[in-house]
């Protein structure tokens, strides 16, 4: 049973459902959608939560009577469908005042006009509830060396990132920060671009307990890098705070494809690290539905999102569950690694006095290529 439910909490960006179908060679191919439609057939499909840019919600520059009818429809309409708020974000890239970036824009007044922006959405998270904030930086970055000195630029981000933390503590709201890495589009390089970076970038704030981190399937890809890998040490850190989840091809653009399209194995053994290893976080699909696609499209590939993940979980238990699978892991001394090297009691005098083979070590063959297409066939659905 692939039937999407509340408890698998899976979520979505109104940007991504609701997204038109621009580009930078075309124009939109579908209507503006409503946010509360939105919420509406996200409920309907089986979803748990929804989550927003600023903008998504209000339009750039709305007056106040304007925010708070369109704050108000939004409300009621979680209310009424029973969808959460798990995870607001700030648009600080689409308006042209953003062109140098935000947090990092080497004009003084656009850093603190970005910085009010945040601050004003921080609040209406916290009053919907939510408890994870994300900041993608697009447009913190640069396309010559020469136009931002990136020590300085790391310098205000950091800055930015402990005003925000300082202002959740006083205000007592139960907000996390997670950052969104991303190695290039729109900038011609993003600061933060992978999630190593930002990892190290979090143990120099002043509140790195309150900062985590928001990968993304295809952002990583972008970077030649492993999801897999980075979510693995940013949950070994402690520091997957949220998910954006979603379909990718290798490094080239950003292609936001549906959940399980593009790299199909990445997708198989993230959903068995995610299950695996407990993570009890949001779900969450950033993904763009082909602008190919009417409206029915945009709801079979939501839809799609979420039965794919599932399908993939239940591949997943299967292959752990097999005791050729079992007998195959044993073989490869995969449990082995979790025994420290040294063990207590043990000194290096004892390990240097150690007798070693290792030409007879050097033999001995790890089977994982036995492993590997074990899990392929479980993937594959013939096992
Ligand atoms: C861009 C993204 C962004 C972020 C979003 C959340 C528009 O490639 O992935 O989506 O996920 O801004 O903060
Ligand atoms: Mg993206
Ligand atoms: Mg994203």
């Amino acid at each position: 049973d692939y039937t999407p439910r509340p408890e698998h909490k899976f979520s979505f960006g109104l940007w991504t459902v609701g997204w038109p179908g621009n580009d930078p060679f075309g124009t939109a191919t579908r209507p503006a959608m409503d946010a509360v439609h939105a919420v509406e057939k996200l409920a309907e499909l089986g979803a748990w939560g929804v989550t927003f840019h600023d903008d998504d919600l209000v339009p750039f520059g709305a007056d106040e009577r304007e925010r708070d009818q369109r704050v108000q429809a939004f409300r009621k309409a979680l209310d009424s469908t029973g969808l959460v708020a798990p995870m607001v974000t700030t648009n600080l890239f689409t308006h042209p005042v953003f062109k140098d970036g935000a947090f990092t824009a080497n004009d003084r007044d656009v850093r603190r006009f970005a910085l009010r922006k945040v601050l004003r959405n921080i609040d209406l998270a916290a009053e919907l509830g939510a408890t994870t904030y994300v900041l993608w930086g697009g447009r913190e970055g640069a396309e010559s060396p020469a136009a931002k000195d990136v020590r300085v630029a790391l310098a205000r981000y950091a800055e930015a990132l402990d005003l925000l933390c300082a202002y959740v503590n006083e205000k007592g709201y139960a907000i996390r920060f997670a950052l969104e890495p991303k190695p290039n589009e729109p900038r011609g390089d993003i600061l933060l671009p992978t999630i190593g970076h930002a990892l190290g970038f979090i143990g120099q704030l002043a509140h790195p307990e309150m900062v985590g981190v928001n990968p993304e399937v295809g952002h990583e890809q972008m970077a030649g890098l492993s999801m897999v890998h980075g979510v693995a040490q940013a949950l070994w850190q402690g520091k997957l705070f949220h998910i954006d989840l979603n379909g990718q091809n290798g490094p080239r653009f950003d292609q936001d494809l549906r959940f399980g399209n593009g790299d199909v194995k990445t997708a198989f053994f993230l959903v068995d690290l995610l299950e695996h290893a407990g993570y009890a976080g949001p779900r969450h699909f950033d993904f763009k539905p082909a602008r190919t696609e009417d409206e029915d499209g945009v709801w079979a590939s939501a839809a799609a999102c979420m039965r794919n993940y599932l399908i993939f979980a239940e591949r997943a238990r299967a292959f752990r569950a097999d005791p050729e699978v079992a007998e195959a892991l044993s073989a490869s001394r995969v449990a082995q690694l979790t025994v420290p090297t040294l063990l207590p009691g043990e000194t290096l005098a004892d390990l240097r006095a150690e007798e070693f083979d290792a030409d007879a070590a050097g033999t001995r063959g790890m089977g994982y290529e036995r492993l590997d297409q074990l899990a392929l066939e479980h993937l594959f659905g013939v096992r």
